[in-house]
């Protein structure tokens, strides 16, 4: 053994002993104080770093692993990486918690205290941010060799507050006390060009003369998977100056002008746009998806090209998954390195950046399908459009040599009609060889509706590959009252392979089980309690029904079907109070894009409403309403393990997935919910019989969106919902300002483009069906206790191995092969 081993293995933790040491020592040596003077923060730190070290030898033995056998590598190209906090995941992958725990009791700290400073990484908007994160904990439980790409924002989502019911943003600062998990790489930095002009040479050759150069920079967060054993890396890139000052200009007095090309570059990793969704067509959003990609594009071919001199058999050793458009980029820029710097053909090019990338859409919704106008794209990236048109037209041949009769112009890349731009979602599809949707219903649908015509030109292009959930952090790690009951009936297979949890099922018919799994659902909720007594001030008692909605303010979400529901119900209660009503608290929680004027109104109403219920002394227990402000991945770890009733209410066709809804179910909440999304595979695994669907299906909304639907009908049909409407309308729950709401009214009468009308009667009878339901206690439990068990299959473990067969090509363990260990 040679010294430098012998270092390295001192920090290895075995007990509690050494968790004290190793924290002492970071806290001197690496945060600079003494352990008597030491605050909060700094034992953060201190633990953060001490857990960093553990992760450093799986590390490189899992990067010299994948040099050594010439593995295949994924690179995961994501504009968000919705993380959360990384201490508690990171402690418990590794097994760490008991002796953590216990050092930071005997130096006088607490543990749980340190767990909640840390900063939430907010750097993604929901769903697919969060995707992303999940994915990166399953590829490296999986041992896959995989790095995820993104963007260092240095300002991450807003955080929400209320005032008087309405949402206000603060900018989000989470780097401000300083991330420490992440390791700076000075020494990895890429030139990324902006601008200017394309001249080709005499002898043909196009040559890109941009106007601006910036650097980025890269920062590695290491990430652990279950039982810590392989490590991967998160790379995020940060936007630096080619020169932090103008000395010229500083010498002449210009002070402020010195610094305008550093402000410029580095405002490109400043924020994450906060619209989830929906599409902003701004310069800056173009600068960003150009300026991540392009990096992570020369780092993986300087990666790849250190190991190997034959650049024609990139699609052998790497895979580039494509989240969403916002890196659809990769298909020109794949194309633009591999011609102008590696000299490749255009045609050998498009071979083989085709055969690397594929693409997952998550949204059919048009105003989320990204389109650049053509002369905003030509002035920011010139080769980039040449070689767009150039695979346009070949593309154009393809399509034009198809037997089917197809209109060439709504094919097209670049856009030639009225609009005049270029369709992202177009170019990552021709791009790439497979195609994937996120959802069984969302890739037919795919098919049938914005990829038509694409599908029919490259059949078998399109797949569809369910989502899935990290059952490391959305059931072992955020509820371990449920987690220590599963471990002492099933042992802990699951954890590490969920369909394993299947084993639980049996016990939904064991009376003392299901005592003890409601036990551990009232602990769990009794922690929420009171945290909304304390956030929020409003009393709730832990046994009513806590009725959950928790996503991205949307219309296509319909909270505001919701809140409805929770009007006609206060109606209800007020007019019988002595009728044997079912107690709920209904709990929202979700941001509003900033912009996004409607869903901001609905935040508002939700509040108005709430105000009434809660202080009506009437009603009492009978319903509460409660908002928690600043929804974000951490509160969702309290609020899920708590839940009862899984609000999944979209317009059904319009939800790509939804992910919520396998958390929820997988911690022993029934769904209401439509035939949306993954709810439509929820409901196939966990029997019609424990879920609770309602309302229009995916088709009938296609037939209505045809023969047109009249809400006004459907509104004067309905007495409960006329009250309802009216109600609000009129001023019922703002008398302060009667007219607040009449836009919502107005909507849904004349333009109800989301259909919540036509699925209120549908819902209020199928939240009465909830009601009896709950009222009967043990059967509730035993249904619960079977979406529990029967929920497996929505693992990211389970996705990953899908992407590995059907897209990536490389090899994955079994699930036994991860529960036994070993290298
Ligand atoms: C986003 O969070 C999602 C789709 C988008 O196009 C954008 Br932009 C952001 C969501 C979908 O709405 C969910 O249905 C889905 O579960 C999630 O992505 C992950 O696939």
């Amino acid at each position: 053994m040679n010294a430098a081993t012998a270092v390295t293995l001192s920090r290895r933790i075995e007990d509690a002993e050494d968790v004290k040491r190793l924290i002492i020592e970071k806290l001197k040596y690496a945060v600079g104080k003494d352990p008597e003077h030491s605050v909060r923060q700094d034992w953060s730190a201190a633990l953060i770093l001490a857990v960093r070290d553990q992760l450093v030898d799986h590390w490189m033995a899992s990067t010299r692993r994948a040099y050594e056998q010439d593995q295949k590598r994924v690179y995961y190209l994501s504009m968000e990486f919705l993380i959360g906090r990384l201490l508690k995941d990171t402690i418990i992958n590794l097994g760490l918690e008991a002796p953590v725990r216990e050092a930071l009791t005997e130096l006088g700290a607490d543990y749980d205290e340190i767990l909640r400073s840390e900063p939430d990484a907010a750097l993604g908007n929901g769903g697919l941010g969060r995707l992303a994160a999940c994915f990166l904990d399953s590829m490296s439980t999986l041992g896959i060799p995989a790095h995820g790409y993104g963007i260092r924002y240095e300002n991450g989502l807003f955080r929400q507050s209320i005032h008087d019911g309405w949402q206000a943003e603060e900018p989000e600062d989470w780097l401000v006390t300083g991330h420490n998990w992440e390791f700076e790489r000075p020494e990895v930095i890429y030139n990324i060009p902006f601008g200017g002009e394309v001249i080709t040479t005499p002898e043909g050759k196009a040559v890109w003369h941009p106007a601006e150069v910036m650097l980025a920079a890269a920062y590695d967060t290491p990430i652990a998977g279950w039982r810590g054993r392989h490590v991967n890396t998160l790379r995020l890139w940060a936007g630096k100056p080619a020169k932090r000052v103008d000395l010229d200009r500083f010498n002449r007095g210009e002070y402020l002008s010195a610094m305008e090309a550093a402000v410029r570059a580095e405002t490109v990793s400043r924020i994450l746009y906060p619209d989830d969704t929906t599409e902003e067509g701004k310069n800056l959003r173009l600068r960003q998806e150009f300026f991540f990609t392009s990096a992570s594009l020369q780092d993986l071919l300087r990666r790849y090209l250190s190991s190997h001199d034959d650049i024609s058999k990139l699609p052998e050793k790497v895979a580039i998954q494509l989240n969403d458009t916002h890196p659809a980029i990769a298909v020109a820029e794949l194309m633009r390195l591999l011609v102008d710097t590696h000299g490749l053909s255009m045609e050998v090019a498009f071979q083989l950046t085709r055969e690397t990338l594929s693409y997952t859409n998550h949204t059919l919704m048009p105003e989320a399908l990204e389109r650049w106008s053509l002369q905003l794209f030509g002035s920011v990236l010139p080769r980039h459009l040449d070689i767009i048109r150039w695979i346009d037209e070949q593309h154009l041949r393809t399509a034009a040599a198809a037997k089917r009769t197809l209109d060439l112009e709504r094919v097209r890349i670049v856009d030639h009609t009225n609009g005049q731009g270029v369709r992202m979602g177009h170019l990552a599809f021709v791009g790439s060889h497979r195609v994937n949707g996120v959802s069984a219903l969302h890739a037919d649908l795919m098919k049938q509706t914005v990829f038509q015509d694409l599908d029919s030109l490259y059949p078998s292009r399109i797949l569809g590959v369910t989502n899935g959930v990290t059952p490391r952090r959305w059931l072992h790690s955020c509820n371990k009252p449920l987690s220590d009951l599963l471990i002492e009936t099933i042992g802990e297979d699951w954890i590490g392979d969920l369909e394993a949890i299947e084993a639980v099922a049996p016990y939904a018919e064991d009376a003392a089980f299901r005592e003890r799994f409601r036990a551990a659902k009232h602990e769990n909720k009794c922690r929420l309690v009171a945290e909304i007594q304390s956030r929020v001030g409003i009393h709730v008692s832990p046994d009513a029904m806590f009725d959950v909605q928790i996503k991205r303010m949307h219309e296509y979400k319909r909270q505001l079907l919701n809140i409805m529901e929770a009007v006609a119900q206060y109606f209800a209660i007020r007019n019988d109070p002595a009728a044997d009503w079912t107690p709920r608290v209904k709990i929202f929680g979700g941001k509003a894009a900033p912009g996004y004027e409607m869903a901001k109104l609905i935040i508002k109403l939700i509040n108005d409403v709430a105000r009434a219920v809660n202080s009506d002394p009437v009603i009492g227990d009978r319903l509460k309403i409660v908002f928690l402000p600043n929804y974000n991945v951490s509160t969702a770890e309290r609020i899920i393990p708590a839940a009862d009733l899984s609000e999944q209410i979209s317009t059904a066709g319009m939800e790509a997935s939804g992910t919520g809804n396998m958390k929820l179910a997988l911690n022993g909440a029934l769904t209401i919910g439509t035939l949306d999304g993954a709810n439509v595979e929820i409901c196939d695994r966990v029997g019609r019989e424990n879920i609770h669907i309602f309302g229009l299906t995916a088709e009938d909304v296609a037939n209505y969106r045809i023969s047109g639907y009249d809400s006004r009908a459907v509104i004067d049909g309905n007495e409960t919902l006329k009250t309802v409407l009216d109600a609000i309308g009129s001023g019922v729950f703002s008398p302060e300002d009667p007219n607040r709401f009449r836009a919502i009214v107005d909507r849904l009468s004349y333009d109800d483009y989301f259909f919540v009308t036509a699925d209120f009667a549908a819902y209020l009878d199928e939240q009465r069906k909830v009601d009896r339901a709950f009222m009967d206690k043990e059967d509730w439990t035993r249904r619960t206790i079977l979406n529990t068990a029967r929920v497996g299959w929505f693992s990211a473990d389970r996705a990953i191995r899908d992407y590995a067969r059907e897209i990536w090509n490389v090899e994955t363990p079994s699930a036994k092969e991860i529960n036994q260990g070993g290298e």
